[in-house]
C-alpha cells in the first residue's frame, strides 16, 4: 500500500518540474538550422526564441521579424549601459570587432558609421557612432529584416541580446535574451 503511495508521489513530483519547467521557459535557446538560419520574434516584451547558440566560424543569417505592435531593436552586448538611470545600450557590443555585417534591407540597420557604409550598401561596418550606441536592428510592427555574419572568436562567451525601446521600458519588461557563442 505505501509502496504504491509513494510511487504516486513521485510521479506527481516529477510532473511537478516538468510543468515548472515550461511554465519559466527560461532556457529555450535555439541555434540555426544547417543552412545557418534562424528566426527570431521580437513583440510586447520578448524575443522568441529567447536564447541563441552560436559556433564560430558559422556564417548566420538571423530573420528578426517584429510580431508586435511597437517598434522593437534588437542588440546584443554585455554589460548594461544606463541613461539617466535607465537601461539604454551595452557597454561592451558583440559586434564591434565584427567588419561586415550584410543587413537587409540596409535602413533596419543603425548605429554604425556611415564613412565604413560599403558601395555595395547590403554590406555595413558595424562600429560605435556617434549616435552612441553599438549596432542595432529596428524594425517597426509587422517588418522584418535579416542579419547576415560570420561568428569570430572574439565573440566567444555569454551575450545578452536586448530591446532598450520606451527609455529601456522594453528591457526592464523583460525585452532580453542569453547569447553563448562556443569555439
Ligand atoms: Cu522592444
Amino acid at each position: 500500500m505505501s509502496r504504491i503511495r509513494n510511487g504516486w508521489r513521485i510521479t506527481i513530483l516529477a510532473l511537478a518540474v516538468v510543468l515548472v519547467a515550461a511554465a519559466c521557459g527560461g532556457d529555450s535557446a535555439a541555434e540555426p538550422d544547417d543552412s545557418g538560419n534562424i528566426t527570431i520574434d521580437l513583440s510586447e516584451f520578448s524575443f522568441s526564441p529567447d536564447g541563441l547558440n552560436l559556433k564560430v566560424g558559422d556564417t548566420v543569417t538571423i530573420t528578426l521579424r517584429n510580431t508586435g505592435e511597437k517598434p522593437h531593436e534588437w542588440m546584443i552586448g554585455r554589460d548594461v549601459d544606463t541613461d539617466e538611470g535607465f537601461p539604454d545600450g551595452f557597454h561592451e557590443n558583440f559586434f564591434d570587432d565584427v567588419m561586415g555585417i550584410a543587413v537587409a534591407p540596409e535602413d533596419a540597420a543603425m548605429g554604425q558609421s556611415d564613412m565604413d557604409m560599403d558601395s555595395t550598401d547590403t554590406t555595413v561596418a558595424a562600429m560605435e557612432d556617434e549616435m552612441g550606441h553599438g549596432f542595432m536592428v529596428m524594425r517597426p510592427p509587422g517588418e522584418q529584416a535579416t542579419v547576415t555574419f560570420t561568428v569570430t572568436e572574439d565573440q566567444i562567451g555569454e551575450w545578452e541580446m536586448a530591446c532598450f525601446e520606451e527609455d529601456g521600458a522594453h528591457y526592464d519588461d523583460g525585452m532580453k535574451g542569453k547569447v553563448t557563442v562556443e569555439a
